[in-house]
């Protein structure tokens, strides 16, 4: 930070010392720095995986993103209608000498917002430390890291793994058979792990085959290592649906409200969502034995997803932090786990850190670049598209000392796939910088040219050297990702209304389950023209 910079701050805090290399650490339930300048852009660092991460204008006010009834498993509910500009742990402002100011937490359940020109940092519970540092981004975040890494704990794996994961294609109408087949027709390109996402579980919180699977996960398993891939597989460990047993069998195992009911944790599958408690004894031994199980059938790459569940406001069996109960619940996995690969989705960035090996860094995509009525309409940046994934994946790169950056899969399957030319490549160029590799395309969906680019995207060994926020270098090529990330503008008039219609049907349980069946029907067609 310059001393100039550093004289002219106002700082409130319990307790304030410089920092080693410059900047401040501070202590303090409650902390302020005021700027002595008006904030030109501000840092929005969203909660999980797929909440939204970007620079704006502190001027702009984000219009509510829709629907309601998604909140939970899309930002951090308890700071859904926040009017200033705020985020997760973090919040940052760019200073007119060209860098940026970053106040960021050291500690978990802290949220920092930007009023005028005051940034303040607040700690949900209790007090804690804080870090101010000013100067060049990339610097300043790579100090911040440091500070994480020194409390946290980082990945224990060297190189990421070149992953083939099967979401993109079929969703959850994947079965043995077509996954068989997709194993043969990599053949030997050279993915080190095969990937069972979604479709191969009873429900939800049944985690066993379903009827799809019929010889077994362990059959699975043993197949893919035959091919040389490690196997991996998808869980949602913590949320539970109704329609599931356990939700029956142990309603003392659920998340609650303060007047009893169930803490919503979103709506998926055509169900309410539901969180299991993570400081109950009873969960955790049930976590352990899952993990067990899952390792005992073969599979050591472990996609964790749905994580915020643990994290969500409520009432729980022990009067923890929520994000210290979620963090002990993730240690308990991560032990069970053993030396498995451990991959976080869905995850609260800050309390998963030192934990896993990988993290999904930003919402999924899709094979369309901005779905127009989710993204636009219903003003809604955390829903899948190729746009959502590449902003906000781009504004957690500083996370790379920390662990593996999931910036999710890349196309280069044309069949199928709305994304244009240019899309595809700006994907397939995130994965590169992000440093993690992974595609769902089914292979047959190939031509023999995009078989040609999959085999030399994933020999490749790019040099990769960041020159500005969003500019890289990937060996001889420069790549703008700035011009692709502008959020579509608020929508207005007839857009407005439209999204406001949109989001309320949105939030009903009718319309939800209408829209899941539909998708089923289409899922089924698409399963029986790929098997
Ligand atoms: C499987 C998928 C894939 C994917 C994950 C996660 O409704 N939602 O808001 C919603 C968000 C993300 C999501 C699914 C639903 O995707 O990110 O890679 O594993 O689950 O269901």
């Amino acid at each position: 930070m310059s001393a100039k910079l550093a004289e002219r701050l106002t700082i409130v805090a319990e307790k304030s010392r410089p920092a080693p290399d410059g900047g401040f650490l501070l202590n303090g339930a409650e902390v302020e720095v005021e700027l002595p300048f008006e904030p030109v852009r501000y840092l929005v660092h969203g909660w999980q995986s797929w909440s939204l991460a970007t620079w704006l204008d502190p001027a702009r006010s984000l219009p509510p993103q829709k629907p309601r009834r998604l909140h939970p498993m899309q930002l951090d509910p308890a700071y859904a209608s926040l009017p200033r500009p705020h985020g997760s742990w973090l919040g940052a402002v760019e200073t007119p000498e060209d860098g940026i100011l970053l106040l960021g937490a050291l500690g978990l359940e802290a949220h920092v917002e930007l009023d005028g020109r005051r940034l303040r940092g607040r700690y949900e519970s209790g007090s804690g430390e804080w870090f101010v540092g000013a100067g060049d981004e990339t610097t300043v975040f790579s100090r911040y890291a440091d500070m994480l890494e020194k409390r946290f704990g980082k990945g224990r794996v060297e190189r990421p793994p070149r992953v083939w994961c099967s979401w993109y294609s079929l969703y959850t109408a994947i079965d043995e058979n077509i996954l068989h087949q997709a194993l043969n027709d990599l053949a030997n390109l050279p993915f080190d792990v095969f990937q069972v996402d979604d479709g191969w579980q009873r429900a939800i919180g049944d985690w066993e085959p379903n009827a799809k699977f019929p010889s077994g996960m362990d059959v699975l398993s043993a197949r893919i290592q035959a091919s040389g891939r490690t196997a991996g597989l998808w869980l949602a460990p913590l949320i539970v649906v109704p329609s599931a047993p356990l939700y029956q069998q142990h309603p003392d195992w659920l998340l609650r409200d303060e007047k009893g009911n169930p803490v919503s944790a979103g709506f998926n599958w055509g169900e309410p969502l539901f969180a299991l408690d993570t400081t109950h004894p009873a969960v955790l031994e049930w976590l352990a034995a899952l993990m067990q199980k899952v390792r005992g059938w073969g599979y050591d790459y472990l996609k964790l997803d749905f994580l915020y569940a643990g994290a969500l406001p409520g009432k729980r069996y022990l009067d923890l932090p929520r994000e210290t109960a979620y963090r002990n619940g993730l240690k308990v996995l991560r032990e069970a786990m053993g030396d498995a690969y451990f991959l976080t989705c869905g995850a609260p960035i800050l309390p998963s850190i030192g934990l896993c090996d990988g993290m999904r860094i930003g919402p999924d995509v899709a094979d369309i670049w901005i779905p127009y009525r989710d993204a636009v309409l219903l003003a809604n940046p955390t829903v899948p598209g190729g746009q959502n994934a590449l902003r906000t994946s781009l504004h957690r790169l500083w996370l790379a000392p920390l662990l593996h950056t999931d910036p999710d899969v890349v196309y280069f399957r044309s069949q199928r796939c709305s994304l244009s030319p240019q899309e595809k490549s700006l994907l397939q160029d995130l994965s590169l910088v992000a440093g993690f590799r992974a595609t769902s395309d089914l292979p047959r969906w190939w031509t023999d040219e995009e078989r040609q680019q999959v085999r030399a995207w994933l020999e490749r060994r790019p040099r990769v050297k960041r020159l500005g926020r969003y500019l890289f270098k990937i060996d001889d090529r420069e790549v703008d990702f700035g011009p692709h990330i502008e959020l579509p503008p608020a929508p207005q008039g007839w857009q407005k209304l439209q999204g406001n219609l949109f989001g309320w049907l949105g939030s009903q349980a009718a319309v939800l389950r209408a829209l899941h069946k539909n998708g089923q029907r289409l899922l089924q067609k698409m399963r029986a023209e790929n098997s």
